[in-house]
């Protein structure tokens, strides 16, 4: 038998356990072990009850994902929980940490649940471009109705085991002990003389509902909020196969749309994007051992929109921290300034009064840098500009204790400077946050030239205590995110003065998966955002590299976006919905008679090619700069810092699916047409001409 899944007996009690780790996924191995363990626990006559257990952290986290899309091995995971369901001894799936995916559909094939309080369950496979593939759509709406299991294998969202409980998703709730409380529920089951109670052989909660209205209604909604993803109208039909099949057909119907979603190009993207996400929080050439400073307190230098949101960041995980305010009315102004962003979530429901006033109880403010002498890391959100920079360090550098980490939040400037500005350089990291800071996932950790190993590995670990998805890069300007959004802006806006309008650029942003389109975007963060960076690029730029002007115009006009209620759209007071802005096509006529250009009509496939080559172009810079690590790094900078869809894998993998030949020759054509930012990279015309991928590297 298997090592990773054991069997022993407790009286009349077969256990089967699961030792996978990290997660217990379901892999080969732990298929073909349960499949053994709970054949010889009905084969023998003692045993009159099987618990599953996992050991670990979790219970069974899924099917293992590293297999997917190579070649099936037996024996498969919907026959492994066939036959458990099968089984004529009482099974009981005893529950902690997180049973997602497959893990939930062996759950849900034996015949009794228990979960511990703090556990979650869910079917999140539409995350993975998948729908759930053993038993998972038929069975799951036998337990909770269609409606609830429609909410639960479209969204992918666990849910709590509290309600899982009132669903009826698990028996029972309890604390402590795994196995003593599957024991204690097993004898219960066995003095009772409880039988197996299978899933499948359910219809309660499949009748007296006008099911077919419910599939129509999830169906619409689908196609208003994701119409370009492929699996949630799939994990529809495979639901809609559990009220209108014999289960035994529902099945077969489930692993038909699962392997449709299998070989679909969004689940080879989404599947990276997942692994991806976790590697970029290792940091190639940082020993493993290296140590970690403890952060039990922290302060923010700047009490605006994103010093505040990153001291919520500390609060939220539980960090004491100070945000640090030149006057006493500036103090006072930021310290409101988070209590009311929580008390927005309070408003929403996602956040309890409770959770607000625990949270401000960590949050203080301050107005004297003394006040700073015992914090273990500081970041600075004060003002883009060397000189106020220079002043804040040097004043860091005078009160923080030894040992401080003494970080950044620049966006664009040299973070070596900066450093140079303290006695300990090695001690000054970038933490680059994105606004809104409480909210956005992203954080480039930038790495100074002098920055410690010991330093880096405790920024990176600060990341993951805010909860943050923490990618390193190296110094230059903008590092990897807005270097490259610089470059996607550009060609966007000279689309504008090419012919194209707001509303089509943005429209085919959108269809290719974008959370926002350019212009949308651009209006919510205002267009004299970076207008200082535009003119210094003029000044300094050699003359073939010419730059829009349309932004400038507008912003001269005092058409600033949503602040001023006019930017690419208009917006009526109090509304966020953009209209088409009337005095934008005289505006746009002239950019463009200014520019030599004849407006002509551009297509939407056009436009994608421009505005996605342009990034990958300067992707491909960057990572022969080695400013970025990996390929991939850049790819889980896009999905998590600028709205990037994760089903085409992020700007890099989305390049090695078109075939970085392909894309070479078109970024060589631009170079021709359009002159000097479009010179290719040499890194892209190297792997184009070797015939290979930015993932081989
Ligand atoms: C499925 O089940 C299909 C079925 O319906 C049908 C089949 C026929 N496989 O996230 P973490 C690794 S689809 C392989 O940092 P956490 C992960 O890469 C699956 N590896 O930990 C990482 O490795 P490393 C449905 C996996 O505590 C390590 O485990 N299930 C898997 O923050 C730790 O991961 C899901 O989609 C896996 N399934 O969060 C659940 N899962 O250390 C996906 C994780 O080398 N997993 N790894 O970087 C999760 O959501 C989180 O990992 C979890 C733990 C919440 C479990």
């Amino acid at each position: 038998m298997s090592e990773v899944v054991t069997l022993e007996r407790q009286g009349a009690v077969a256990v089967v356990r699961v030792n996978n780790p990290p997660v217990n996924a379901l892999g080969v191995a732990v298929r073909s072990g349960l499949q053994n363990s709970f054949n010889a626990a009905e084969a023998d006559p003692e045993v009159k009850a099987i618990v599953l257990v996992c050991d670990g952290n979790t219970f069974i986290a899924g099917a293992d994902i590293k297999e997917f899309g190579k070649p099936p091995q037996s024996p498969s995971l919907p026959e492994v929980v066939n036959e458990i369901e099968a089984g004529s001894k009482p099974s009981i799936a005893v529950i902690h940490g997180t049973a997602l995916g497959g893990g939930l559909e062996v759950a849900l094939s034996c015949h009794y649940r228990i979960a511990r309080k703090d556990a979650k369950v869910g079917l999140p496979e539409v995350k993975l471009g998948l729908l759930p593939g053993a038993g998972g759509t038929q069975r799951l709406p036998r337990v909770v109705g269609v409606e609830k299991a429609l909410d639960m294998i479209v969204s992918g969202n666990p849910i709590a085991a509290t309600e899982a409980e009132q669903l009826g998703v698990v028996d029972e709730l309890f604390e402590g002990d795994l196995l003593a409380a599957g024991l204690a529920f097993a004898e219960k089951l066995i003095a009772e003389g409880k039988g197996p109670r299978r899933t499948g052989e359910r219809t309660d909660k499949l009748e007296g509902v006008d099911n077919a209205a419910l599939v129509a209604a999830k169906r619409a909604e689908i196609e208003k909020k994701t119409p370009g993803l492929f699996s949630p109208q799939r994990c529809v039909s495979a639901v809609e196969a559990s009220f209108t099949l014999p289960l035994a057909e529902g099945l077969k119907r489930e692993r038909e749309l699962f392997a449709e979603c299998l070989v679909s190009p969004q689940r080879a993207a989404l599947v990276h994007a997942f692994f991806t996400e976790r590697q970029a929080s290792k940091v190639d050439g940082l020993p493993a051992d290296t140590p970690v400073r403890d952060i039990k307190s922290a302060a923010v230098i700047g009490g605006g929109t994103m010093g505040v949101g990153i001291a919520m960041c500390f609060a939220n995980a539980g960090i004491p921290v100070k945000i640090l305010e030149i006057s006493e009315a500036a103090r006072d102004a930021a310290i409101q300034r988070a209590r009311d962003t929580y008390g927005m979530s309070v408003k929403r429901g996602s956040l309890t009064e409770a959770a607000l006033e625990k949270r401000m109880a960590l949050v203080s403010g301050i107005t004297d840098y003394a006040d700073l002498a015992d914090v273990d890391v500081v970041v600075e959100a004060v003002f883009e500009d060397m000189g106020v920079k220079q002043k804040v360090f040097e004043a860091l550098d005078a009160h923080c204790k030894p040992g401080a980490i003494l970080a950044s939040n620049t966006s664009s400037l040299d973070l070596n400077q900066i450093a140079r500005f303290t006695k300990r350089p090695e001690d000054v990291v970038g933490l680059h946050f994105f606004s809104p800071a409480n909210v956005m996932r992203l954080l480039e950790v930038v790495r100074g030239e002098q920055t410690s190993n010991e330093v880096l590995a405790t920024a990176m670990a600060i990341g993951k205590k805010l909860k943050k998805v923490a990618v390193p890069v190296g110094v230059c300007d903008g590092f990897v995110g807005n270097r490259m959004v610089f470059q996607y802006g550009r060609e966007s806006e000279f689309l504008l003065e090419e012919g194209a309008t707001p509303e089509q650029v943005d429209a085919a942003l959108r269809k290719f998966g974008m959370a926002m389109g350019p212009f949308a975007m651009r209006d919510l963060s205002g267009l004299d955002i970076g207008l200082a960076i535009r003119t210094r690029q003029r000044q300094t730029l050699p003359a073939e590299y010419k730059l829009p002007t349309i932004l400038d115009k507008m912003a001269e006009a005092g058409m600033l976006g949503q602040k001023t209620g006019k930017g690419f759209y208009v917006y009526e007071k109090g509304s966020r919905t953009p209209l088409p802005n009337p005095e934008l096509p005289a505006i746009l006529e002239a950019a463009s008679k200014e520019q030599g250009v004849e407006r002509r009509t551009l297509s939407d496939e056009y436009i994608i090619e421009r505005t996605m080559y342009a990034l990958i172009n300067e992707g491909a810079k960057i990572l022969e700069e080695g400013i970025a690590q990996r390929a991939s790094d850049i790819d889980v900078i896009y999905i998590n810092g600028y709205g990037f869809p994760a089903h085409q894998g992020g700007p890099m993998f989305y390049a090695d699916a078109i075939g970085l030949d392909r894309v070479y020759a078109r970024i060589c054509e631009f170079h021709e047409q359009l002159g000097a930012w479009w010179k290719p990279a040499p890194l892209l015309e190297k792997l184009a001409k070797e015939g290979r991928k930015f993932a081989d590297l």
